[in-house]
């Protein structure tokens, strides 16, 4: 009889700044941590801001939600140097083994940044209403291959003026048939679906039913630096 083992399942949650991205694993922590063992890494640029909002949320106890500050660009931290996103993810799963489940939130300075499959085994991307109802058709590597599109803040839609379901279907049209999510923290039925999805995906990640996909990389971009950025780069 052999022991099994399997790692932890490790998730990315990715998109935009002010999304929800932070909103989004808090919501998960608290209706997933009796169910599962859990831990939470942040990425900041200069902060450990998401870290502590967790932390003050008390969705988990303080010690399991740790932040990576990551200087420079936090996309590359996510997707071209994992490597203090892998150690702090290990470092996790050894102070608490044996995880279930790790929820990597990414700093998100940009509508197309997403994980490698070297840090993260499946990731969700986050847009919101509040950010007009044609991003979805916009596209991008994270909004058309995630494993998991969110729309989040369906409660705010008659109030930014957006349709909610027109948003949907116009992600789903950008996705050829990868899941997309209506959510909102207002919306208990949501929430409940979101966990589903995490739940299937745990299961099938432990019984090693579970390949990581990657979305690709990020649209070539440059960085102005007319801000206090203290490096100077492009990529493509
Ligand atoms: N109305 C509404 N606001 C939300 C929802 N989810 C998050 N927010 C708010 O959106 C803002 C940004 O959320 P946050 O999780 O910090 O975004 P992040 O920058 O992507 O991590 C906060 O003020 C949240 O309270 C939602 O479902 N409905
Ligand atoms: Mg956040």
């Amino acid at each position: 009889m052999t022991e099994k083992t399997p790692r932890s399942l490790r998730l990315g949650v990715a998109g935009p700044v002010g999304t929800g991205k932070s909103s989004v694993i808090a919501t998960l922590c608290r209706h997933l941590r009796d169910e599962f063992a859990l831990g939470v890494i942040t990425n900041d640029i200069y902060t450990d801001e998401d870290a502590r909002f967790l932390k003050s949320a008390g969705v988990l106890p303080e010690e399991r939600i740790r932040a990576v500050e990551t200087g420079a660009c936090p996309h590359t931290a996510i997707r071209d140097d994992v490597t203090m996103n892998l150690m702090a993810v290990e470092d996790m799963e050894r102070d608490f083994a044996p995880l279930d489940i790790v929820l990597v939130e990414s700093g998100g300075d940009n509508l197309t940044a997403t994980f490698s499959p070297a840090l993260v085994d499946a990731q969700l991307f986050v847009l919101d209403v509040a950010g007009g109802g044609d991003v979805a058709r916009k596209g991008g590597p994270g909004i058309a291959r995630a494993d998991l599109l969110i729309i989040n803040k369906i409660d705010l839609g008659p109030h930014v003026d957006v349709d909610v379901a027109q948003m949907v279907a116009d992600a789903e049209g950008a996705r050829e048939g990868k899941p997309v999510l209506a959510l909102s923290r207002k919306h208990p039925d949501t929430i409940e679906k979101l966990c589903d999805w995490v739940r299937q995906l745990h299961a099938a990640h432990a019984a090693g039913h579970h390949t990581p996909v990657d979305p690709g990389p990020m649209a070539p971009h440059h960085h102005p630096h007319d801000s206090n950025h203290a490096h100077g780069h492009s990529h493509d």
